[in-house]
């Protein structure tokens, strides 16, 4: 049963009576399960990640749009539809979710579009896996005006989310300053650096480090007390499941080379390139990007714990 409300919005009962009664509850997002991970697997993932969250004490709230409703929190049928073979699901970002709703369409969300509907919702904490960036310029161009639409979100959405960094196919230095610009806090979980989705550092430093989940929510409350904006957590990939630098820069030129002979642009980038990671590793990169993520729903369970407590 669903607790639907009239902007589209249909809340688990799960979900509400958890928010009503000011447990912790986890947002957790549908394109790195559609359009990220391969049919099968995604679905193992899809159940690990809700059961890594209700074992460190929180309720998991899966986000997704089927046939006009945004669903926060999804049943086992609409989980299985999410990552089913044929899903053909859309990949929405906060742009598209007005339209698919208003149209009757169905998607997978972004982190852009699950931190917007999880915070609509009354959802302060979001955990995934590689937030979008500032997308380096093609050779001889430059700029290309591709600046994913999750830092946007985390400029004006005061949602916390946790995520292992930006994959090193991104302009790094250009999406720190693009945070700093919009005064989004980014803690650095056990590390002074900026981490790199698949590998554990960047070279950047991260402005404030933190070390245990009471100093996540000591700052993240702080915060939502002065601004508006959202707060990233960058949590590195545990180091026994980060990928060795060698494959990881093999790969990454490669998926560079693939990605300008076939001329992917806009969304298409990060669904392609994962691909390439994905067959290209013998599934290196998958286990990496499990990794990463459950990693990251575990520590914004025990951050929203910290949170409510507080
Ligand atoms: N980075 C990853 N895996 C992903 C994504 C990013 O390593 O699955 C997804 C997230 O949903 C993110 C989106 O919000 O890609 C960013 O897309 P774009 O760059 O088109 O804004
Ligand atoms: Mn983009």
């Amino acid at each position: 049963m669903n607790r639907t409300l009239p902007n589209g919005l249909s809340i688990s009962t799960e979900v509400a009576e958890a928010l009503h009664e000011r447990r912790p509850v986890v947002a957790l997002e549908s394109t790195l399960l559609s359009h990220g991970l391969p049919p099968g697997r995604n679905l193992e993932v899809a159940h690990r990640l809700e059961r890594t969250v209700r074992d460190a004490g929180a309720v998991p709230a899966t986000i997704a749009v089927l046939d006009g409703t945004a669903l926060i929190g999804l049943s086992q049928s609409e989980l299985d539809r999410v990552c089913a073979p044929d899903a053909g699901l859309e990949k929405l970002s906060l742009r598209d979710i007005g339209p698919a709703i208003g149209l009757g369409r169905s998607g997978a969300t972004t982190v852009a579009s699950t931190s917007a509907l999880a915070h609509t919702a009354g959802i302060g904490v979001f955990a995934t896996g590689g937030l979008g960036g500032v997308h380096l310029p093609a050779p001889g161009a430059a700029v290309t005006w591709d600046v994913s639409a999750d830092l946007g979100v985390l400029a004006r959405v005061g949602t916390l989310v946790v995520c292992s960094g930006v994959k090193s196919v991104l302009d790094i230095a250009a999406t720190l300053e693009v945070l700093e610009t919009n005064s989004v806090p980014v803690l650095g979980y056990r590390t002074d650096e900026f981490p790199a989705f698949y590998r554990r550092s960047s070279g950047f430093s991260v402005p404030l480090r933190v070390d245990d989940p009471a100093a996540v929510a000591a700052a993240v409350a702080a915060h939502r007390a002065v601004a508006d904006s959202g707060v990233l957590l960058a949590n590195p990939i545990p180091a026994e499941a980060e990928m060795a630098a060698d494959l990881h820069d093999r790969l990454l030129a490669e998926g560079l080379e693939l990605l300008r002979s076939r001329g992917v642009r806009g969304q298409d980038v990060t669904p392609v390139l994962l691909e390439h990671f994905h067959e290209g590793s013998g599934g290196v990169s998958l286990d990496a990007n499990e990794a990463l993520v459950l990693a990251n729903a575990r520590l914004g369970a025990e951050t929203a714990v910290e949170l409510c407590a507080s």
